[in-house]
Protein backbone atom coordinates (compact mmCIF):
# COMPACT_ATOMS: atom_id res chain seq x y z
CA UNK A 1 0.00 0.00 0.00
CA UNK A 2 1.27 3.44 -0.70
CA UNK A 3 1.60 5.64 2.06
CA UNK A 4 2.85 8.62 -0.13
CA UNK A 5 2.38 9.99 -3.32
CA UNK A 6 4.21 12.59 -5.54
CA UNK A 7 1.74 14.71 -7.55
CA UNK A 8 4.12 15.80 -10.84
CA UNK A 9 2.02 18.43 -12.02
CA UNK A 10 0.11 21.79 -10.80
CA UNK A 11 -2.96 23.97 -11.24
CA UNK A 12 -6.87 21.55 -10.46
CA UNK A 13 -5.43 18.51 -12.15
CA UNK A 14 -2.77 18.66 -8.89
CA UNK A 15 -5.54 19.46 -6.85
CA UNK A 16 -7.99 16.80 -8.29
CA UNK A 17 -4.91 14.07 -7.18
CA UNK A 18 -4.09 16.02 -3.88
CA UNK A 19 -7.99 15.11 -2.52
CA UNK A 20 -8.23 11.49 -3.69
CA UNK A 21 -4.87 10.82 -1.60
CA UNK A 22 -6.75 12.06 1.27
CA UNK A 23 -9.66 10.55 0.78
CA UNK A 24 -7.83 7.09 0.63
CA UNK A 25 -5.41 8.68 3.62
CA UNK A 26 -1.63 8.75 1.77
CA UNK A 27 0.23 11.42 2.24
CA UNK A 28 0.78 14.15 -0.95
CA UNK A 29 3.87 15.62 -2.00
CA UNK A 30 3.17 18.46 -4.41
CA UNK A 31 6.21 19.82 -6.60
CA UNK A 32 6.69 23.20 -7.53
CA UNK A 33 8.71 25.76 -9.85
CA UNK A 34 9.86 28.86 -8.26
CA UNK A 35 6.90 30.93 -10.33
CA UNK A 36 4.29 28.38 -8.30
CA UNK A 37 5.59 28.73 -4.46
CA UNK A 38 2.30 30.50 -3.71
CA UNK A 39 -0.35 28.37 -6.01
CA UNK A 40 -2.70 26.02 -4.34
CA UNK A 41 -1.56 22.86 -4.87
CA UNK A 42 1.38 23.71 -2.97
CA UNK A 43 -0.90 24.91 0.14
CA UNK A 44 -3.20 22.12 -0.50
CA UNK A 45 -0.57 19.43 -0.14
CA UNK A 46 0.96 17.40 2.75
CA UNK A 47 4.41 19.12 1.87
CA UNK A 48 6.03 20.11 -1.20
CA UNK A 49 9.69 20.51 -3.08
CA UNK A 50 10.47 23.21 -5.54
CA UNK A 51 11.96 21.92 -8.88
CA UNK A 52 13.27 24.10 -10.59
CA UNK A 53 12.41 27.56 -12.56
CA UNK A 54 9.66 28.50 -14.33
CA UNK A 55 10.10 26.97 -17.29
CA UNK A 56 8.48 23.34 -17.84
CA UNK A 57 11.10 21.97 -19.22
CA UNK A 58 13.39 23.07 -16.27
CA UNK A 59 10.61 22.31 -13.36
CA UNK A 60 7.58 20.38 -14.64
CA UNK A 61 9.33 18.49 -17.37
CA UNK A 62 12.63 17.69 -15.40
CA UNK A 63 13.13 14.06 -14.74
CA UNK A 64 15.98 13.97 -12.35
CA UNK A 65 14.18 16.68 -10.23
CA UNK A 66 11.30 15.31 -9.87
CA UNK A 67 13.01 11.92 -9.24
CA UNK A 68 15.27 13.65 -6.37
CA UNK A 69 11.88 14.80 -4.96
CA UNK A 70 10.77 11.58 -4.19
CA UNK A 71 13.90 10.31 -3.02
CA UNK A 72 13.87 13.22 -0.62
CA UNK A 73 10.46 12.59 1.07
CA UNK A 74 10.02 9.46 0.48
CA UNK A 75 7.26 9.04 -2.14
CA UNK A 76 6.80 5.42 -3.28
CA UNK A 77 4.46 6.14 -6.43
CA UNK A 78 4.05 9.41 -8.78
CA UNK A 79 0.93 10.50 -9.92
CA UNK A 80 1.68 12.06 -13.27
CA UNK A 81 -1.92 14.02 -14.25
CA UNK A 82 -2.50 14.53 -17.67
CA UNK A 83 0.24 16.73 -20.06
CA UNK A 84 3.70 16.85 -18.82
CA UNK A 85 5.75 13.76 -18.14
CA UNK A 86 1.87 11.58 -17.99
CA UNK A 87 2.95 10.00 -21.70
CA UNK A 88 6.54 9.96 -21.67
CA UNK A 89 7.56 6.60 -21.91
CA UNK A 90 11.19 7.40 -21.42
CA UNK A 91 10.21 9.01 -17.44
CA UNK A 92 8.43 6.12 -17.18
CA UNK A 93 10.93 3.18 -18.11
CA UNK A 94 13.37 5.52 -15.86
CA UNK A 95 10.85 4.90 -12.71
CA UNK A 96 10.72 1.59 -13.26
CA UNK A 97 14.40 1.26 -12.87
CA UNK A 98 13.75 3.63 -9.83
CA UNK A 99 11.54 1.48 -8.20
CA UNK A 100 9.35 4.24 -7.83
CA UNK A 101 5.63 2.97 -9.04
CA UNK A 102 3.95 5.31 -11.92
CA UNK A 103 0.51 5.67 -11.48
CA UNK A 104 -0.85 4.96 -15.05
CA UNK A 105 0.39 2.30 -17.70
CA UNK A 106 3.59 0.96 -18.34
CA UNK A 107 6.54 2.19 -20.58
CA UNK A 108 5.73 -0.43 -23.45
CA UNK A 109 1.76 0.84 -23.72
CA UNK A 110 2.16 4.36 -23.60
CA UNK A 111 5.55 3.82 -26.22
CA UNK A 112 3.09 1.45 -28.56
CA UNK A 113 -0.39 4.22 -28.48
CA UNK A 114 2.71 6.81 -29.01
CA UNK A 115 3.51 5.41 -32.43
CA UNK A 116 -0.05 6.04 -34.16
CA UNK A 117 0.58 3.57 -37.11
CA UNK A 118 1.78 1.02 -33.70
CA UNK A 119 -1.43 1.98 -31.95
CA UNK A 120 -3.89 1.37 -35.15
CA UNK A 121 -2.26 -1.76 -36.31
CA UNK A 122 -2.14 -3.04 -32.28
CA UNK A 123 -5.72 -1.77 -32.19
CA UNK A 124 -7.29 -3.39 -35.76
CA UNK A 125 -6.14 -6.74 -34.82
CA UNK A 126 -7.64 -6.16 -31.22
CA UNK A 127 -10.96 -6.07 -33.19
CA UNK A 128 -11.26 -2.00 -32.90
CA UNK A 129 -12.71 -0.24 -36.26
CA UNK A 130 -10.25 2.10 -37.99
CA UNK A 131 -10.32 4.57 -40.21
CA UNK A 132 -9.80 3.19 -43.40
CA UNK A 133 -6.23 4.09 -44.76
CA UNK A 134 -2.84 2.85 -45.56
CA UNK A 135 -1.64 -0.27 -43.68
CA UNK A 136 1.10 1.16 -42.05
CA UNK A 137 4.03 3.79 -43.05
CA UNK A 138 3.92 5.20 -46.47
CA UNK A 139 7.41 5.65 -47.29
CA UNK A 140 7.42 7.40 -50.45
CA UNK A 141 5.66 9.91 -53.00
CA UNK A 142 4.93 7.59 -55.37
CA UNK A 143 3.26 4.97 -52.97
CA UNK A 144 1.43 7.84 -51.40
CA UNK A 145 -0.06 8.55 -54.57
CA UNK A 146 -0.99 4.78 -55.06
CA UNK A 147 -2.32 4.09 -51.55
CA UNK A 148 -4.61 7.56 -51.67
CA UNK A 149 -6.02 6.49 -55.13
CA UNK A 150 -7.30 3.14 -53.86
CA UNK A 151 -8.92 4.99 -50.90
CA UNK A 152 -10.32 7.46 -52.94
CA UNK A 153 -10.12 11.21 -52.01
CA UNK A 154 -10.14 13.19 -49.72
CA UNK A 155 -7.35 11.87 -47.85
CA UNK A 156 -5.12 13.14 -44.70
CA UNK A 157 -1.47 12.77 -43.84
CA UNK A 158 -0.96 12.31 -40.58
CA UNK A 159 2.74 12.06 -39.01
CA UNK A 160 2.82 8.53 -37.16
CA UNK A 161 4.87 10.92 -33.56
CA UNK A 162 1.97 13.55 -33.96
CA UNK A 163 -1.46 13.53 -32.79
CA UNK A 164 -3.87 16.05 -31.17
CA UNK A 165 -3.95 17.71 -34.15
CA UNK A 166 -0.02 18.10 -35.19
CA UNK A 167 1.84 17.03 -38.37
CA UNK A 168 -1.56 16.35 -40.13
CA UNK A 169 -2.20 17.36 -44.07
CA UNK A 170 -5.33 17.63 -45.85
CA UNK A 171 -5.49 16.22 -49.45
CA UNK A 172 -8.79 17.43 -51.19
CA UNK A 173 -7.53 15.92 -54.69
CA UNK A 174 -4.68 14.20 -56.04
CA UNK A 175 -2.94 17.40 -56.81
CA UNK A 176 -3.00 18.02 -52.99
CA UNK A 177 -1.08 15.00 -52.06
CA UNK A 178 2.43 15.92 -53.31
CA UNK A 179 2.42 18.99 -50.78
CA UNK A 180 0.39 17.06 -48.02
CA UNK A 181 2.90 14.21 -48.18
CA UNK A 182 6.19 16.42 -47.58
CA UNK A 183 4.94 18.62 -45.39
CA UNK A 184 3.35 16.29 -42.83
CA UNK A 185 6.56 14.39 -43.14
CA UNK A 186 8.87 17.48 -42.71
CA UNK A 187 6.70 18.66 -39.61
CA UNK A 188 6.85 15.17 -38.64
CA UNK A 189 10.68 15.30 -38.12
CA UNK A 190 10.94 18.90 -37.43
CA UNK A 191 8.21 18.29 -34.19
CA UNK A 192 9.20 14.84 -32.90
CA UNK A 193 12.11 13.75 -35.39
CA UNK A 194 9.96 11.23 -36.94
CA UNK A 195 9.20 11.37 -40.48
CA UNK A 196 7.33 8.38 -40.96
CA UNK A 197 3.52 9.09 -41.73
CA UNK A 198 0.30 6.90 -42.91
CA UNK A 199 -2.90 7.66 -45.06
CA UNK A 200 -6.34 7.88 -44.10
CA UNK A 201 -9.71 8.15 -45.69
CA UNK A 202 -10.71 11.85 -44.90
CA UNK A 203 -14.10 11.96 -42.82
CA UNK A 204 -15.52 15.15 -43.86
CA UNK A 205 -18.58 15.66 -40.79
CA UNK A 206 -17.72 13.55 -37.71
CA UNK A 207 -17.96 14.27 -34.32
CA UNK A 208 -15.25 13.33 -31.66
CA UNK A 209 -16.26 10.56 -29.54
CA UNK A 210 -14.13 8.78 -26.70
CA UNK A 211 -14.45 5.92 -25.11
CA UNK A 212 -13.36 6.29 -21.47
CA UNK A 213 -11.62 2.57 -20.68
CA UNK A 214 -9.72 0.93 -17.10
CA UNK A 215 -7.77 -2.30 -16.56
CA UNK A 216 -6.11 -3.85 -13.61
CA UNK A 217 -3.32 -4.82 -15.44
CA UNK A 218 -4.18 -8.44 -15.14
CA UNK A 219 -6.46 -9.19 -18.07
CA UNK A 220 -9.74 -7.41 -16.58
CA UNK A 221 -11.32 -3.91 -18.05
CA UNK A 222 -13.90 -1.97 -18.24
CA UNK A 223 -15.82 0.86 -20.16
CA UNK A 224 -17.21 3.59 -18.65
CA UNK A 225 -19.14 4.97 -22.02
CA UNK A 226 -18.61 7.82 -24.17
CA UNK A 227 -17.94 11.75 -23.91
CA UNK A 228 -18.70 13.48 -26.92
CA UNK A 229 -16.19 16.40 -27.25
CA UNK A 230 -16.81 17.66 -31.13
CA UNK A 231 -16.13 21.22 -29.43
CA UNK A 232 -13.07 21.99 -30.13
CA UNK A 233 -10.95 24.85 -31.60
CA UNK A 234 -7.37 24.51 -32.75
CA UNK A 235 -7.46 21.30 -31.46
CA UNK A 236 -8.33 22.27 -28.07
CA UNK A 237 -11.35 20.83 -26.73
CA UNK A 238 -13.84 23.58 -25.33
CA UNK A 239 -16.95 21.96 -24.00
CA UNK A 240 -17.28 18.26 -23.29
CA UNK A 241 -20.57 15.68 -22.41
CA UNK A 242 -21.38 12.37 -21.57
CA UNK A 243 -23.45 10.82 -22.71
CA UNK A 244 -22.76 11.69 -26.32
CA UNK A 245 -25.97 13.03 -28.01
CA UNK A 246 -25.81 11.30 -31.08
CA UNK A 247 -25.25 7.50 -29.23
CA UNK A 248 -27.82 5.01 -27.86
CA UNK A 249 -27.36 2.65 -24.60
CA UNK A 250 -27.20 -0.31 -27.62
CA UNK A 251 -24.62 1.80 -29.14
CA UNK A 252 -22.63 2.71 -26.70
CA UNK A 253 -22.50 -1.31 -24.98
CA UNK A 254 -21.09 -2.28 -28.54
CA UNK A 255 -18.76 -0.10 -29.09
CA UNK A 256 -17.51 -0.05 -25.00
CA UNK A 257 -17.22 -3.83 -25.20
CA UNK A 258 -14.94 -3.63 -28.44
CA UNK A 259 -12.98 -1.19 -26.25
CA UNK A 260 -12.99 -2.72 -22.76
CA UNK A 261 -12.45 -6.38 -24.67
CA UNK A 262 -9.59 -4.61 -26.83
CA UNK A 263 -7.29 -2.78 -23.33
CA UNK A 264 -8.06 -6.58 -21.24
CA UNK A 265 -6.45 -8.19 -24.13
CA UNK A 266 -3.34 -6.58 -24.14
CA UNK A 267 -3.36 -6.37 -20.09
CA UNK A 268 -3.79 -2.44 -19.94
CA UNK A 269 -4.03 -0.41 -16.45
CA UNK A 270 -5.21 2.30 -15.01
CA UNK A 271 -7.11 4.88 -17.21
CA UNK A 272 -6.74 5.21 -20.89
CA UNK A 273 -8.63 7.11 -23.73
CA UNK A 274 -9.93 5.36 -26.93
CA UNK A 275 -10.75 7.99 -29.46
CA UNK A 276 -13.09 7.66 -32.34
CA UNK A 277 -14.50 9.37 -35.24
CA UNK A 278 -18.20 8.88 -35.39
CA UNK A 279 -19.75 9.72 -38.54
CA UNK A 280 -23.31 7.95 -40.42
CA UNK A 281 -23.40 5.53 -37.23
CA UNK A 282 -19.78 4.10 -37.88
CA UNK A 283 -16.99 4.16 -35.10
CA UNK A 284 -13.46 4.70 -36.74
CA UNK A 285 -11.02 4.38 -34.25
CA UNK A 286 -7.81 7.34 -34.87
CA UNK A 287 -5.99 7.55 -31.49
CA UNK A 288 -5.46 6.05 -28.05
CA UNK A 289 -4.65 8.74 -24.97
CA UNK A 290 -2.75 6.46 -22.21
CA UNK A 291 -3.64 9.01 -19.45
CA UNK A 292 -6.41 10.70 -17.13
CA UNK A 293 -7.81 13.16 -19.63
CA UNK A 294 -9.13 16.90 -18.75
CA UNK A 295 -12.44 15.87 -19.56
CA UNK A 296 -12.55 12.90 -16.85
CA UNK A 297 -14.74 14.25 -15.09
CA UNK A 298 -17.85 14.49 -16.59
CA UNK A 299 -17.65 10.46 -16.77
CA UNK A 300 -17.10 10.33 -12.93
CA UNK A 301 -20.42 12.60 -12.91
CA UNK A 302 -22.94 9.83 -14.88
CA UNK A 303 -21.07 6.75 -13.98
CA UNK A 304 -20.56 8.00 -9.80
CA UNK A 305 -16.57 6.72 -9.76
CA UNK A 306 -13.86 8.17 -8.59
CA UNK A 307 -11.33 7.35 -11.52
CA UNK A 308 -8.10 8.73 -9.40
CA UNK A 309 -9.18 6.27 -6.36
CA UNK A 310 -8.91 3.76 -9.01
CA UNK A 311 -5.78 4.61 -10.91
CA UNK A 312 -4.32 4.17 -7.43
CA UNK A 313 -5.96 1.49 -6.29
CA UNK A 314 -4.71 -0.64 -9.56
CA UNK A 315 -1.36 0.93 -9.51
CA UNK A 316 -0.72 -0.82 -5.79
CA UNK A 317 -2.20 -4.51 -7.20
CA UNK A 318 -5.70 -4.14 -6.04
CA UNK A 319 -8.82 -4.88 -7.92
CA UNK A 320 -11.04 -1.95 -9.30
CA UNK A 321 -13.70 -1.48 -6.80
CA UNK A 322 -16.23 -2.23 -9.35
CA UNK A 323 -17.20 -4.24 -12.45
CA UNK A 324 -19.11 -3.83 -15.04
CA UNK A 325 -22.38 -4.96 -14.14
CA UNK A 326 -21.74 -2.38 -11.17
CA UNK A 327 -22.11 0.94 -13.64
CA UNK A 328 -24.58 2.25 -15.14
CA UNK A 329 -25.16 5.93 -16.81
CA UNK A 330 -27.27 8.30 -14.78
CA UNK A 331 -28.16 11.32 -16.29
CA UNK A 332 -26.29 13.53 -18.11
CA UNK A 333 -23.32 15.75 -17.48
CA UNK A 334 -21.36 18.87 -19.16
CA UNK A 335 -17.58 20.59 -18.65
CA UNK A 336 -16.70 23.54 -20.18
CA UNK A 337 -13.08 24.61 -19.91
CA UNK A 338 -12.48 28.06 -18.09
CA UNK A 339 -9.41 29.73 -20.13
CA UNK A 340 -7.59 32.91 -19.00
CA UNK A 341 -7.83 34.25 -22.52
CA UNK A 342 -9.23 36.93 -24.25
CA UNK A 343 -11.99 36.65 -26.76
CA UNK A 344 -12.28 36.51 -29.91
CA UNK A 345 -8.67 35.59 -30.20
CA UNK A 346 -8.40 33.48 -27.25
CA UNK A 347 -5.23 35.55 -26.52
CA UNK A 348 -3.61 34.11 -23.14
CA UNK A 349 -4.49 36.26 -20.17
CA UNK A 350 -2.32 35.61 -17.14
CA UNK A 351 -2.55 38.17 -14.31
CA UNK A 352 -3.72 38.44 -10.56
CA UNK A 353 -7.32 37.34 -9.75
CA UNK A 354 -8.90 40.14 -8.06
CA UNK A 355 -12.27 38.41 -6.81
CA UNK A 356 -12.83 34.52 -6.86
CA UNK A 357 -16.21 33.05 -6.29
CA UNK A 358 -16.98 29.17 -7.29
CA UNK A 359 -21.12 28.01 -8.20
CA UNK A 360 -22.61 25.79 -6.15
CA UNK A 361 -25.34 23.38 -5.06
CA UNK A 362 -27.14 20.33 -6.51
CA UNK A 363 -24.94 19.00 -9.40
CA UNK A 364 -22.63 21.27 -9.65
CA UNK A 365 -18.56 21.06 -9.60
CA UNK A 366 -15.90 23.34 -10.29
CA UNK A 367 -11.95 22.24 -10.30
CA UNK A 368 -10.30 25.66 -9.88
CA UNK A 369 -6.61 25.95 -8.08
CA UNK A 370 -7.83 29.68 -8.01
CA UNK A 371 -7.91 31.77 -5.16
CA UNK A 372 -8.73 35.58 -4.34
CA UNK A 373 -5.57 37.19 -4.87
CA UNK A 374 -3.41 34.59 -7.19
CA UNK A 375 -1.49 35.68 -9.73
CA UNK A 376 -1.82 33.41 -12.95
CA UNK A 377 1.83 32.69 -14.55
CA UNK A 378 2.57 33.24 -17.69
CA UNK A 379 4.60 30.16 -18.15
CA UNK A 380 1.98 27.23 -18.23
CA UNK A 381 -1.80 25.73 -19.62
CA UNK A 382 -4.60 28.81 -19.89
CA UNK A 383 -7.15 26.26 -18.34
CA UNK A 384 -8.12 28.16 -14.88
CA UNK A 385 -11.36 25.95 -13.95
CA UNK A 386 -12.95 23.44 -15.01
CA UNK A 387 -17.13 23.64 -14.20
CA UNK A 388 -19.09 20.45 -14.46
CA UNK A 389 -23.12 20.08 -14.50
CA UNK A 390 -24.75 16.72 -13.57
CA UNK A 391 -28.31 16.43 -14.49
CA UNK A 392 -31.32 14.31 -14.80
CA UNK A 393 -31.07 14.41 -18.44
CA UNK A 394 -29.87 17.17 -21.22
CA UNK A 395 -32.10 19.46 -20.74
CA UNK A 396 -31.43 19.69 -16.97
CA UNK A 397 -27.91 19.52 -17.04
CA UNK A 398 -27.90 22.74 -19.70
CA UNK A 399 -29.86 24.52 -17.21
CA UNK A 400 -27.73 23.80 -14.74
CA UNK A 401 -24.70 24.83 -16.48
CA UNK A 402 -26.32 28.50 -17.47
CA UNK A 403 -27.00 28.94 -13.52
CA UNK A 404 -23.84 27.87 -12.51
CA UNK A 405 -22.27 30.25 -14.77
CA UNK A 406 -24.35 32.65 -13.52
CA UNK A 407 -22.95 32.28 -9.98
CA UNK A 408 -18.84 31.99 -11.08
CA UNK A 409 -17.14 35.01 -10.78
CA UNK A 410 -13.29 35.36 -12.29
CA UNK A 411 -12.20 38.96 -12.21
CA UNK A 412 -9.25 40.59 -12.90
CA UNK A 413 -8.48 38.39 -15.96
CA UNK A 414 -10.19 38.06 -19.08
CA UNK A 415 -11.91 34.48 -19.21
CA UNK A 416 -13.55 31.90 -22.15
CA UNK A 417 -16.71 32.30 -19.65
CA UNK A 418 -18.60 34.59 -22.24
CA UNK A 419 -18.54 32.29 -25.11
CA UNK A 420 -20.60 29.57 -22.67
CA UNK A 421 -23.31 32.58 -22.44
CA UNK A 422 -23.37 32.80 -26.30
CA UNK A 423 -23.20 28.70 -27.11
CA UNK A 424 -25.99 28.12 -24.87
CA UNK A 425 -28.10 29.98 -26.78
CA UNK A 426 -27.73 28.64 -29.58
CA UNK A 427 -30.23 26.25 -30.89
CA UNK A 428 -27.64 23.73 -32.41
CA UNK A 429 -26.75 23.24 -28.99
CA UNK A 430 -29.57 23.06 -27.01
CA UNK A 431 -30.37 20.06 -29.45
CA UNK A 432 -26.84 18.43 -29.44
CA UNK A 433 -26.42 18.96 -33.06
CA UNK A 434 -23.09 19.53 -33.86
CA UNK A 435 -19.65 18.01 -35.31
CA UNK A 436 -16.02 18.52 -34.82
CA UNK A 437 -16.33 21.93 -37.76
CA UNK A 438 -19.07 23.11 -35.99
CA UNK A 439 -17.41 25.69 -33.25
CA UNK A 440 -14.92 26.66 -35.34
CA UNK A 441 -17.35 27.82 -38.19
CA UNK A 442 -19.48 29.41 -35.44
CA UNK A 443 -16.61 31.11 -34.03
CA UNK A 444 -15.65 32.62 -37.63
CA UNK A 445 -19.71 34.02 -37.82
CA UNK A 446 -20.16 35.05 -34.59
CA UNK A 447 -17.02 36.89 -33.02
CA UNK A 448 -15.22 36.96 -36.81
CA UNK A 449 -12.42 35.26 -35.21
CA UNK A 450 -10.22 33.32 -37.79
C1 LIG B 1 -9.15 13.00 -38.88
C2 LIG B 1 -10.17 13.85 -39.39
C3 LIG B 1 -10.89 13.40 -40.48
N1 LIG B 1 -10.57 12.22 -41.06
N2 LIG B 1 -8.89 11.84 -39.50
C4 LIG B 1 -7.57 15.98 -35.51
C5 LIG B 1 -6.87 15.68 -34.24
C6 LIG B 1 -6.48 14.27 -34.29
N3 LIG B 1 -6.76 13.65 -33.01
C7 LIG B 1 -7.28 13.66 -35.38
N4 LIG B 1 -7.91 14.74 -36.08
C8 LIG B 1 -8.68 14.50 -37.16
N5 LIG B 1 -8.45 13.32 -37.80
C9 LIG B 1 -9.58 11.47 -40.56
N6 LIG B 1 -9.29 10.31 -41.14
C10 LIG B 1 -10.44 15.05 -38.73
C11 LIG B 1 -9.69 15.39 -37.60
C12 LIG B 1 -10.03 16.63 -36.99
C13 LIG B 1 -10.61 16.68 -35.72
C14 LIG B 1 -10.82 15.53 -34.97
C15 LIG B 1 -11.38 15.59 -33.73
C16 LIG B 1 -11.79 16.80 -33.21
C17 LIG B 1 -11.59 17.95 -33.90
C18 LIG B 1 -11.00 17.92 -35.17
C19 LIG B 1 -10.82 19.10 -35.89
C20 LIG B 1 -10.26 19.04 -37.13
C21 LIG B 1 -9.85 17.82 -37.67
Amino acid sequence: MFDKILIANRGEIALRVIRACREMGIQSVAVHSTADSDAMHVRMADESVCIGPPPSTDSYLSVPAIISACEITGAQAIHPGYGFLSENASFVQILEDHDIKFIGPTAEHIRIMGDKITAKETMLKLGVPCVPGSEGGVPDLETAKKVAAEIGYPVIVKATAGGGGRGMKLAKTAKDIESAFQTARSEGKAAFGNDEVYIEKYLTRPRHIEIQVFGDGKGKAVHLGERDCSLQRRHQKVFEEAPGPAIDAETRARIGKICADAVAGINYIGAGTIEFLYEDGEFYFIEMNTRLQVEHPVTEAIFGVDLVREQIRVAEGLDMSFSQEDIEVNGHAIEVRINAEKLPDFRPCPGRITQYHAPGGLGVRMDSALYDGYSIPPYYDSLIGKLIVHGRDRPEALARLNRALGELIVDGVDTTVPLFNALLAEKDIQTGDYNIHWLEKWLETNLGAS
